[in-house]
């Protein structure tokens, strides 16, 4: 059988990939050739501080790792969902907007006194969050100028290919998406100020939709599931996914089952459960938890880079002081650190409402917030089981999360199941997977893909631990 090379970009909220991956019916070997960060950049605008990505330094350093890949027999591209560059001209209107930019609160006020929120879900299955892209598009004030709405991953894409396309699986993230036809929803795009003709062709994962001329000649660019949260599902090795749930761990942990078919209770509307597209037409049955968004941040109000989680992880293990478990859903983390108001501060602030005492220093801090999204992941596990009727068995932990071994030790201790910690590169293998299928190097079922990852990546398994959540000193809220 055929072997494939094939680059996958990868673009995070606070990092940028190109992983090159080498694939056949028994092989499954990445690489990382290129790494950068990336995050919101805040620029001065009319009404203030205006939160948003630099796009144009972003696919610099993605078309640098193209190059640096070498010769390959696909490209596929996948980001962080809802956020969309207008096009004019072949030129962007303004760098896209930040989905954490506050300027969204007006667009929920519009649409929601158009639409009630209960019918929205029925329409799109999303569950609500203030930046689901048609709250932004209520809120955009260029759209009419606009030919073309691409988001981030199709903005790449048709920057490689000129092809402008809507690949399927991050469109679902828009809320403009019927969950029951595939298609747009024809009067939420009216109500929003969207023509059809504005948006690019829907295509499903493994559609190859055009060629890039790259320095080692044409090569064709893929659809993958460009929603990164897709690509990262399709590569959880779950031996069968009736039994297991999934904690996708990066900025934001995504957490939830895969479906067959979406659930649009008004019981999972309650939980903020989605029913975002998955690859192969399955359903991605999930909520958003805060994520390492909040370490991230809290190390920024610091000063200290990334470089130092690590060490700070490792010495939060080995601390035994008071720890406390706030919330993590609580809506006032969603923005970046604000002058005065940083992560630390508005946890304290938390802590004092609550009337527990805010942790005592740093280390007890990063404790905090890693026992605190455990809890907030544990949560969100047994919502998604209720509320699709499920009994599970165990959960897997893919990408930068599953690196934190006491993360996955509290959550498996919380649930009372074994947590199966890996791969940490879950989306770039997801994205690879999806390009080399559509090449012809791998053929069947996600299942299928699925078993390849299972044998070529080890897992590492957390067993619940008896007694330890209720002497472990914390601090339930
Ligand atoms: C994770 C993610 C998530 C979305 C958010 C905007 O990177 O794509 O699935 O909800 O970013």
């Amino acid at each position: 059988a055929p072997t494939v090379t094939v680059a996958a970009v990868d673009l995070g909220a606070s990092s940028g990939r190109v992983v090159r991956g080498r694939v056949g019916p028994d092989e499954l070997v990445i690489e990382t050739v290129a790494r950068f960060v990336n995050g919101p950049s805040e620029i001065p605008g009319p009404a203030g501080r205006e939160l948003r990505w630099d796009t144009p330094s972003l696919f610099d350093h993605a078309l640098a790792g193209l190059r640096a890949a070498g010769p390959v027999d696909g490209v596929g591209v996948d980001s962080w969902a809802v956020d969309y560059g207008l096009l004019r001209g072949g030129e962007l209107l303004g760098w896209p907007w930040c989905y954490r930019d506050a300027r969204t609160a007006a667009g929920v006020e519009t649409v929601h006194r158009a639409v009630d929120p209960a019918e929205l879900y029925r329409r799109s299955g999303l569950q609500f969050l203030p930046f689901n892209t048609v709250y932004q598009l209520a809120a955009e004030t260029r759209l009419a100028e606009a030919e073309r709405l691409l988001l981030v991953p199709d903005l790449l894409t048709w920057q490689l290919t000129g092809r402008a396309v809507s690949e399927r699986t991050n469109a679902s993230t828009t809320g403009l998406l019927s969950v029951s036809t595939g298609d747009w929803d024809d009067d939420l795009l009216a109500l929003v100020g969207l023509r059809r003709d504005q948006l690019g062709e829907l295509v499903d994962p493994g559609t190859v939709v055009g060629e890039h001329a790259g320095p080692h000649g044409a090569v064709p660019v893929v659809a993958v599931g460009s929603h990164d949260t897709a690509s990262a599902v399709v590569a959880v090795p779950m031996r069968d996914p009736g039994v297991a749930a999934y904690v996708s761990c990066g900025t934001w942990g995504l957490v939830g089952v895969e479906l067959e078919t979406p659930v649009v209770t008004e019981a999972a509307r309650a939980a903020n459960f989605t029913n975002e597209g998955g690859v192969d037409g399955r359903t991605r049955f999930l909520t958003n938890v805060m994520g390492t968004w909040l370490l991230s941040e809290t190390l920024r109000s610091w000063g200290q880079g990334g470089a130092d989680l690590g060490e700070l992880l490792a010495r939060a293990a080995a601390y035994d002081g008071p720890v406390v478990v706030f919330d993590v859903q609580d809506p006032r983390f969603l923005a970046p650190n604000d002058g005065s108001d940083d992560q630390p501060a508005r946890i304290a602030a938390w802590c004092l409402e609550h009337d527990v005492a805010p942790p005592a220093d740093r280390i007890g801090l990063v404790r905090s917030i890693v026992a605190s999204l455990a809890e907030g992941f544990a949560r969100a596990v047994e919502q998604a089981a209720t509320l699709s009727g499920r009994t599970l068995e165990r959960v897997h932990v893919v990408g930068g999360g599953a690196q934190n071994a006491p993360l996955c030790d509290l959550l498996a201790d919380r649930l009372g199941l074994p947590v199966l910690a890996g791969p940490v590169e879950a989306t770039a293998l997801g994205n690879v997977l999806v390009q080399a299928r559509a090449l012809g190097a791998l053929s069947g079922d996600l299942e299928a893909l699925r078993d390849l990852v299972a044998r070529t990546h080890p897992l590492r398994e957390h067993r619940p631990r008896a007694g330890v959540t209720q002497d472990g000193g914390v601090v339930v809220s």
